[in-house]
Formats: C-alpha cells, sequence, structure tokens
C-alpha cells in the first residue's frame, strides 16, 4: 500500500507543546501512578539503572515513576487503541531510537520540507524525540496526532512485543524494530543512566552495570529476550514488521532508507533517487548534523538533548569490555541467538 505524503503529513506536537499541557502531562501521569501502584508493590524488583529500582513485570524489567514507566505499560495496556495506519518504531533504550526517529519522520515528511534550507528543517531545530513521540508518553496527553483518527501516526516505543498493548497487535499496523550490538548498547546505557541517574544513588560500576546486563537486568530487558520477540514476528509476518540492525543501518545506509521507505509505504521514485533525496535525508539525520543540533537545551524538562548523542559508532564496547567480559556476553548470545539469524 502507497500512501500520499501530502495527506499523511505527521504533524509536530511538542515543539509547539505549551506549559499547559506539560501541567495537563504531568497530573495524567500522578493518576496513572496512583492507579497502578498496588500492583507495582506486588511485583519482583532488583537495583535499577537510572531509577532505584527496576520491576519484573511480564518477564521484562521496568522503571517505575517516570515517564517511561511500569505503570504508563499498564495504562497502555488497559487503554490504547492503534490504528492500522500506525507506524511504531520499536526499539530496546540506546539501539539507535534517536536516528531511527530521525530518519523515518525525515523520509515520511520529505516533501513537506523538500524546500527548506537546512537550518530550518525541524530536526535541526529541535531533538528528533521531539518530533517523533513514544507512545508510553504521547498517550497522556491530548495531541492533535493522538486524536486525528485519520493521520498517519508516527510512534515510538522501547516495550518488549509481547507486551505491547492488544490492540497495536490486532491493528495490523507496521513496525519497524532496530537492534543493536549488545556489548555496545551495554556501554551506550551504562554513560546515559550515569547522566540521568539521581544524584542520591551515587555512579553506576562498569562491573555492576555488567553483572546486570548479562543477568538481563536493563529497562525494558533482556536485551536477548526483546531482540528475539520481535525476531521471531518480523518472520512471521515480514508484511507488518522490518527488523534492522544499527550494525547494518552503519554500512548500508542508503539502502536501509531505501528499504524503510518501501516497507512504510512511501517509496522513492526514480526522479527522487536521480535528484539525491535518500542521501539528503541521510546528511540531515546524520550523526554529526543531529549532534550539533543537540549541543544545549533539555528534551522535556529534565533530559539534556546532548545525552542522546555519545560517539555514535560501532564498536565502542572495545574500550570498556575487558576480554573476560567480552566472552561472557559472546557466550550468552551465542546460546540465546543460537536458531536467528542475527549477526553485527
Ligand atoms: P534512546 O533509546 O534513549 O532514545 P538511542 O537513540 O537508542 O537512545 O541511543 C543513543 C545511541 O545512538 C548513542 O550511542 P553511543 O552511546 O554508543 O554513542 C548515540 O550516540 C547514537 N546515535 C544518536 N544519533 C545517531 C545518529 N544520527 N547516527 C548514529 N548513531 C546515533
Amino acid at each position: 500500500m502507497s500512501m500520499s505524503i501530502a495527506s499523511y503529513a505527521f504533524s509536530i506536537p511538542s515543539i509547539s507543546k505549551c506549559s499547559d499541557e506539560a501541567i495537563q502531562e504531568r497530573a495524567n501521569m500522578a493518576l496513572v501512578f496512583e492507579r497502578y501502584k498496588d500492583r507495582l508493590a506486588t511485583l519482583p524488583k532488583e537495583k535499577g539503572w537510572i531509577t532505584e529500582n527496576l520491576y519484573l513485570y511480564q518477564g521484562f524489567w521496568h522503571q517505575s515513576s517516570r515517564r517511561i514507566s511500569v505503570e504508563t505499560l499498564m495504562a497502555l495496556q488497559d487503554t490504547f487503541k492503534a490504528h492500522p495506519t500506525d507506524i511504531y518504531l520499536a526499539t530496546l533504550p540506546k539501539s539507535g531510537t534517536t536516528w531511527l526517529k530521525a530518519l523515518v519522520f525525515a523520509l515520511v515528511n520529505r516533501n513537506l520540507f523538500k524546500d527548506n534550507c537546512l537550518s530550518t528543517h525541524p530536526l535541526l531545530v529541535s531533538n528528533p524525540h521531539n518530533c517523533l513521540p513514544f507512545i508510553e508518553t504521547e498517550i497522556f496527553r491530548d495531541t492533535p496526532t493522538y486524536t486525528d483518527p485519520h493521520s498517519l501516526r508516527l510512534f515510538a516505543t522501547h516495550i518488549p512485543y509481547t507486551s505491547l498493548p492488544q490492540s497495536i497487535l490486532d491493528s495490523g499496523c507496521r513496525i519497524v524494530y532496530l537492534c543493536r550490538n549488545p556489548k555496545d548498547v551495554l556501554v551506550s546505557m551504562f554513560h546515559f543512566a550515569n547522566r540521568l541517574r539521581d544524584k542520591l544513588l551515587g555512579p553506576l560500576t562498569f562491573e555492576e552495570t555488567f553483572t546486570s546486563f548479562s543477568k538481563g537486568v536493563m529497562p525494558t530487558g533482556p536485551y536477548w529476550d526483546h531482540v528475539k520477540g520481535y525476531h521471531k514476528v518480523s518472520l512471521e509476518q515480514p508484511e507488518n514488521v522490518l527488523f534492522l540492525t544499527y550494525e547494518d543501518m552503519k554500512i548500508h545506509t542508503a539502502s536501509n532508507v531505501k528499504r524503510l521507505a518501501k516497507f512504510l509505504g512511501f517509496p522513492f521514485s526514480e526522479d527522487e533517487e536521480a535528484e539525491g533525496a535518500i542521501q539528503r535525508i541521510i546528511r540531515i539525520c546524520s550523526f554529526e548534523n543531529l549532534s550539533e543540533a543537540n549541543k544545549h537545551g533539555n528534551f522535556r524538562e529534565d533530559i539534556p538533548n546532548d545525552a542522546f548523542f555519545r560517539e555514535g559508532k560501532v564498536g565502542d564496547w572495545t574500550n570498556h569490555l575487558t576480554d573476560e567480559m567480552s566472552s561472557i556476553l559472546d557466550e550468552i548470545t551465542k546460546e540465546k541467538f543460537h536458531d536467528l539469524h542475527i549477526s553485527f
């Protein structure tokens, strides 16, 4: 199914978000935390990365009392209504979410911003997370994208496949899953968590995060189960779920952007390709451009924009993991992924 870009263009909710909406969102979040507090109290818990604890819910570890939390997941499962035309970008944290959001936003909206010079493109004046929201957060406030039943809605999520709201599973919508080498996810998450972690909790050591990660304890982990859930359905329903890896995206960016566009129903025409439309999108979404645009300011009130842009490379794990740590993760990955063909 191919969609016309103009009629399905996605609006940019958060850029125009006013303080009344932010207050409403916080009030709604408080209600949600109150509503699910008894269920939270029954869940097994472990020491957290960003928050004090992680809670085991439906086989996965979630933080609590933050925008992305187990309470918001429970609320989504109870209330969220998907549309068949929705597009969801699913990732485990630190797998390339920000980059994928930027690429998809840029390609879906490419005709809207065609004549703009680079410096005024929304992605270069705002964090990609503002351009394409997580369902875990946006559901709590009344955005035009959420209430408009006809527009194409672009959402991201870190929710494991088996915990997605039933209406997403039933809707026949499209999901893009981006996966990354577990060792680079661990390193990226280690740095991110230490930047965001409550100062009262003290910094995390790399050794303790390695131990937690190996046991599967990380936000929305276990890593391997998260990947396997989406990988399985990408094989069973390739028209609904596209499975990509960060490493392959880095090497074959153009062919993957082309593949993404086709999968999402926004294929590039021969003319567009000849005019360099794919390269233009890749340039806008490059690590260099996005990190330059996000040097200052905060995402929402509390996360520095630059926390989403660190190295942007494949293989930084070699600077952090000992040989022994590397072998342990290799062994776990080999065992968990033995029947899958995923290479990093
Ligand atoms: P999130 O799940 O919290 O949104 P996510 O965007 O998945 O985070 O992960 C951030 C990682 O993507 C960072 O990796 P690093 O710590 O190993 O450096 C970040 O640098 C990388 N990243 C962000 N933007 C890009 C980009 N345009 N191209 C490639 N990598 C990127």
